[in-house]
């Protein structure tokens, strides 16, 4: 008998125009391990609405994100791909999970404390339990790894320690999973008009973002006027973070080392530098957009994948809400 795979759980948000950091830090990554895991992928819409969203836009970017996930490379047929709040038992491991998070956890939270400082307008109960949610996510699919970007590893380390309480408190029940964080800067890609702020598909100025849908006209006007260090030099280092974030962006996309960079762009100066940067990116973000528009156009093949994906993910996740109820003791019938 075939062995069953490790399983590898990830999500990313319907809550605007996919950014190349979203790109870099996870989806890359989603694609790369497919082989390696059982994957499960969720467009996670009950964490969008934790920040004000237009319904008619969530509905489309949702359906984009689903296109999007496939253009990139994720399969349907190896993958369970599928929409968050299609699949009930998330909000219910949700209210029992919460039963066991205290509030101090969750206002520490560093994306809590940035979001609630964003939206001071709406600061609701759904942002301050958003990694409860993520969480929930996450154990309900006994994911051994989860692959994200660097600011999401608070909520993994939440994870581990409600899956531990849990299963001190109650036996056994979840598998305590690992994060997946791609080494080095990717994990990280800064915004182009602030290298020390990481790059947000919610940045209110759109020239700090390159998004999967960007034309080339726009990316290289993007990369021309990122801010860039004092010098000249293309050189990754800590005293030149504009340039270092464009190094990482320019080998996220040719494969490239930053000492191969470094070769490649000596004697010359940043305005090369950045054209190269936007140029690669364009011609690498080509075929994923023509493939995107292609997918759009067959609502009925998108609307398939989710239905599928909606009934392999509810059969996951009953059988983990199911030993929850159980052993938190909760009268199933003799
Ligand atoms: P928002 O800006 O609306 O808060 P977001 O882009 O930060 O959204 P998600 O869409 O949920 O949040 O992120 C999906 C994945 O992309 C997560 O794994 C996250 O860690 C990763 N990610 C987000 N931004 C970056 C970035 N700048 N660099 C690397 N990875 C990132
Ligand atoms: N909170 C994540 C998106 C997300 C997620 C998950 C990531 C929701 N549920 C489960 C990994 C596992 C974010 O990146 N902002």
């Amino acid at each position: 008998m075939e062995t069953e795979k490790k399983k590898l759980f990830s999500a990313v948000q319907p809550s605007g125009a996919v950014t190349i950091g979203n790109y870099i830090g996870a989806i890359r990554n989603f694609v790369g391990l497919q082989g390696e895991y059982d994957c499960i992928y969720a467009v996670a819409d009950l964490h969008a609405i934790t920040v004000k969203q237009e319904p008619a836009a969530l509905r489309r970017n949702t359906l984009e994100l689903m296109a999007l996930f496939i253009a990139c490379g994720i399969d349907p047929e190896k993958c369970v791909l599928f929409v968050q709040s299609h699949v009930p038992a998330h909000c219910e491991l949700t209210w029992v999970l919460n039963t066991i998070t205290y509030p101090g956890e969750l206002s520490r939270m560093t994306q809590f404390k940035d979001k609630s400082a964003k939206h001071a307008d709406n600061v609701n109960m759904g942002l301050m339990d958003y990694p409860v949610l993520m969480v929930s996510d996450i154990l309900l699919y006994q994911a051994a790894l989860v692959p994200i970007g660097a600011d999401q590893k608070q909520h993994l380390e939440l994870t581990r320690d409600l899956a531990v309480r849990f299963n001190n408190r109650y036996g056994q029940t979840f598998t305590v999973p690992e994060p997946f964080i791609p080494a080095g800067s990717g994990a990280r890609v800064m915004s182009l008009a602030d290298p020390s702020k990481k790059m947000s598909k919610s940045d209110e100025n759109p020239n700090g973002f390159i998004t999967m849908s960007d034309d080339k006209d726009t990316i290289v006007r993007k990369c021309k006027r990122a801010v860039t260090d004092s010098g000249s030099e293309v050189r990754a280092a800590a005293d030149k973070p504009g340039v270092t974030n464009l190094m990482t962006i320019y080998g996220a996309f040719t494969g490239k080392s930053f000492e191969e960079t470094e070769r490649e762009f000596a004697g010359k100066g940043y305005g090369d530098f950045k054209l190269a940067v936007g140029e690669a990116v364009a011609d690498a973000l080509a075929p994923i957009q023509a493939e995107k528009a292609r997918l759009l156009k067959d609502k009925a093949y998108l609307d398939g994948v989710m239905k599928r994906g909606e009934e392999s993910a509810r059969r996951i996740a009953a059988r983990t809400l199911s030993k929850v109820y159980r052993k938190v003791g909760f009268y199933r019938g003799e």
